[in-house]
C-alpha cells in the first residue's frame, strides 16, 4: 500500500449556514483503481496559478473519484498567459495529455485590485527552484478562452459538471456572461474563496497597502464584480471560506511524507508546500507575532487552502 499523499486532518467545512465536523481520512489503498466501475465525477479546474491550486490540481488528477474535463486558469496570482505554459509543463512532468488547458483575461472584469508583481514573479517562474519542470511540454494551450473552454465543456457534457474554482471568479463569470444556461448544467460550484465570520488574509500580508484591510480575502478580493456576478447566478454553491481553511496547518511532516509517497503529483506537492513553508509560512496569522521565526524554520503554514478545499470536495462531498 502506498503512503498517504495528504495526512489526516480534522476540520470543518462550511457548508450552507452548517458547520459540520468531519475527519479527513486518506487511504489510498482502499480507493478502487483508475479503469474499475466506479462512477468518477466529471470536474473541471479553475485556478489563479497558485502554489496551494497547484496541489489541489495534482490532488484531484490523481484522484480515481474524479474525471477531469479541462483546466483553467484566472487572473490572479499567475498572469495567465504566463502561467499558461507552465501548466503545460506541468502536466508534461506527470505524464497527463489530453486534458485542455485555456487561460483567462489578465485583468479583472472591473477595478484594478492585483496582486503585487514581486508575488507574481515567483508565480511566473513556477516557484523555481523548488520545482524543477520538464523544459518542454507535451501539448499546447487551447486556444479559446478560459471562458470559452468551461462553455463548451460544460455543453458538450452528457452530465452536469462540478467545478472547483480555487482562485479568482474571473473565468466563471465571463462563462456565464458568454451563456447563462450553462448554470442549470453546473452540478456544483466548488470555491475556496472569502472570510464569512473571521478577518481576511490580506491584512496578514506584509505588503503595507494590502495588510491595512483587515476583511478581505484574496480570492474574492481580486475581482469582487466577477465574484458578486458567480454568486448571484443561482449555481449550487459549496462554499469553503478562511473559517475551514485556518484550521489546517501544513507542517514538514506532511512535505516530507508526500515526498516519501513517490508518485509525480506527491512529489510536485512536496515541492509546491516547501515553497510555501519556507517564503510564506513566516506570515502564519496563528503563530503569535512574538513566536514567529525566520522563514527557514517556520512549523506551518495555513496559507495552502486550495489543496485543503480539494481534500474536502474529495471525502466530504463524494
Ligand atoms: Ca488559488
Amino acid at each position: 500500500m502506498k503512503k498517504p499523499f495528504f495526512k489526516n486532518h480534522l476540520c470543518y467545512s462550511l457548508l450552507s449556514s452548517l458547520t459540520l465536523l468531519v475527519t479527513l481520512p486518506i487511504a489510498f489503498g482502499s480507493q478502487p483503481a483508475f479503469g474499475s466501475t466506479l462512477n468518477r465525477t466529471p470536474i473541471i479546474l479553475d485556478d489563479d496559478g497558485s502554489q496551494d491550486g497547484m496541489t489541489a490540481w495534482a490532488y484531484i488528477l490523481q484522484n480515481p473519484k474524479f474525471e477531469v474535463k479541462a483546466m483553467t486558469i484566472s487572473q490572479g496570482l499567475a498572469r495567465p498567459q504566463i502561467f499558461g505554459n507552465n501548466v503545460m509543463r506541468m502536466l508534461a512532468g506527470l505524464g497527463i495529455t489530453g486534458i485542455p488547458v485555456a487561460v483567462g483575461r489578465e485583468t479583472p472584469l472591473s477595478g484594478n485590485n492585483a496582486f503585487p508583481d514581486a508575488f507574481r514573479a515567483d508565480t511566473d517562474t513556477f516557484w523555481t527552484p523548488f520545482t524543477n519542470l520538464p523544459d518542454k511540454a507535451l501539448e499546447t494551450v487551447d486556444q479559446r478562452s478560459a471562458a470559452q473552454l468551461l462553455v463548451d465543456t460544460i455543453n458538450q457534457s452528457p452530465e452536469p459538471v462540478e467545478i472547483l474554482m480555487t482562485g479568482s471568479a474571473t473565468n466563471i463569470a465571463d462563462a456565464l456572461t458568454i451563456d447563462p444556461s450553462i448554470a442549470k448544467k453546473i452540478s456544483r460550484l466548488e470555491i475556496m474563496g472569502g472570510a464569512v465570520f473571521v478577518p481576511g488574509n490580506l491584512r496578514e500580508h506584509l505588503d503595507p497597502i494590502l495588510k491595512q484591510n483587515l476583511v478581505s480575502e484574496f480570492n474574492i478580493w481580486t475581482d469582487p464584480v466577477a465574484a458578486q456576478k458567480v454568486f448571484s447566478a443561482g449555481l449550487p454553491i459549496s462554499l469553503t471560506p478562511l473559517d475551514a481553511t485556518n484550521q489546517i496547518g501544513f507542517t514538514r511532516a506532511d512535505q516530507a511524507a508526500w515526498k516519501a509517497t513517490g508518485t509525480p503529483e506527491s512529489i510536485l506537492a512536496s515541492q509546491l508546500l516547501d515553497y510555501a513553508l519556507t517564503n510564506i509560512s513566516g506570515n502564519d496569522p496563528l503563530i503569535p507575532n512574538p513566536a514567529r521565526v525566520s522563514a527557514s524554520q517556520t512549523l506551518l503554514t495555513r496559507w495552502f487552502w486550495g489543496s485543503t478545499k480539494a481534500q474536502i470536495s474529495s471525502k466530504l462531498l463524494h
